[in-house]
């Protein structure tokens, strides 16, 4: 790996590029016209309804850590936002986790309706991959590189990653806890995508073969230490704090690290992968 020396602290590095991808999103957005007015509102609704932007900002400090400016990566790192607004909007639908509360806020089912909340799904998810072919690398990023990162982003989304642990999260509901089936959904689930940032930022920047592969395996390891804190969340946050209802794991049976190691242990855990 090359040294890059960096000396911000995380607050105002993550504070920082979040108002870098918030202010790309609402350029990339769509703004409601037309007779498909609804979907559009519907897309922009939970686009900006308070996400961390986490993903496109491990996306851009991929590209960072390679020597490379946010600049580089940011339709790519708004576009893998987008992805993961669909994803979340889908998981809210009764059909799946049937929640009301999202980021503090009714989810995008209550306010539009399900039909229009699954088709904005299906739009902000189409969109993104009009945003990533979409922009000309010029001298800045190859073709073949770009095309790379989007066909990692692309995997990870869909059955070998997110896509294929929601629907293992899906039917081991109320079945026995099992470490390997718990981490099975957490590495497909959560942290394909994570990772996928991350690595696709490293990607468009130009890193070499070792700068990849270690960038993927710390994406990898954050994914998961991420999705054990959600589910300790699950069990002891606070909804006023985290916007979204607590306890509804354990009332649906949900395959989590707590319900196979307990939640000390899934603490302990979550800070060794950390
Ligand atoms: C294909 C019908 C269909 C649905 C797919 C794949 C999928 C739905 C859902 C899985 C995605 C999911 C809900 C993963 C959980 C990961 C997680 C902890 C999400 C919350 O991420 P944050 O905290 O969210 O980054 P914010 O609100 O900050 O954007």
């Amino acid at each position: 790996m090359r040294e890059v020396k960096v000396s911000i602290k995380i607050e105002q590095y993550l504070d920082e590029r979040k108002t870098l991808v918030d202010k790309a999103l609402k350029e990339f957005m769509p703004k409601p016209s037309g007779l498909a007015s609804d979907v559009i509102k519907s897309m922009n609704y939970s686009v900006f309804a308070g996400g961390k932007r986490i993903r496109p900002i491990l996306c851009i400090a991929g590209a960072e850590a390679v020597g490379k400016s946010a600049d580089t990566v940011l339709p790519v790192a708004c576009a893998i936002e987008l992805i993961h607004t669909y994803s979340l909007i889908h998981d809210d639908l009764p059909v799946m986790d049937n929640d009301d509360l999202r980021r503090g806020k009714p989810t995008n089912h209550k306010v539009f309706g399900e039909a229009v909340a699954l088709l904005a799904g299906d739009g902000l998810l189409t969109l993104a991959f009009n945003l990533m072919a979409g922009y000309s690398p010029e001298k800045e990023v190859e073709k073949k590189e770009l095309l790379g990162a989007i066909d990692l982003i692309a995997s990870a989304a869909g059955y070998k990653g997110m896509v294929g642990g929601q629907v293992v999260d899906i039917s081991y509901e109320g079945k026995d806890p099992n470490p390997d089936v718990a981490e099975y959904i957490h590495k497909h689930k959560t942290a394909a995508l994570i990772a996928a940032s991350v690595t696709a930022g490293s990607i468009l920047a130009g890193g070499n073969e070792d700068e990849k592969k270690s960038i993927n395996s710390y994406g990898q390891q954050v994914g998961l230490a991420f999705q054990i804190a959600d589910d300790i969340l699950n069990i002891e946050g606070d909804k006023g704090l985290i916007g979204k209802d607590t306890g509804s794991d354990r009332k649906r049976g949900k395959v989590t690290y707590p319900s196979v190691f307990g939640t000390a242990g899934s603490k302990k855990y979550s800070k060794e992968t950390y």
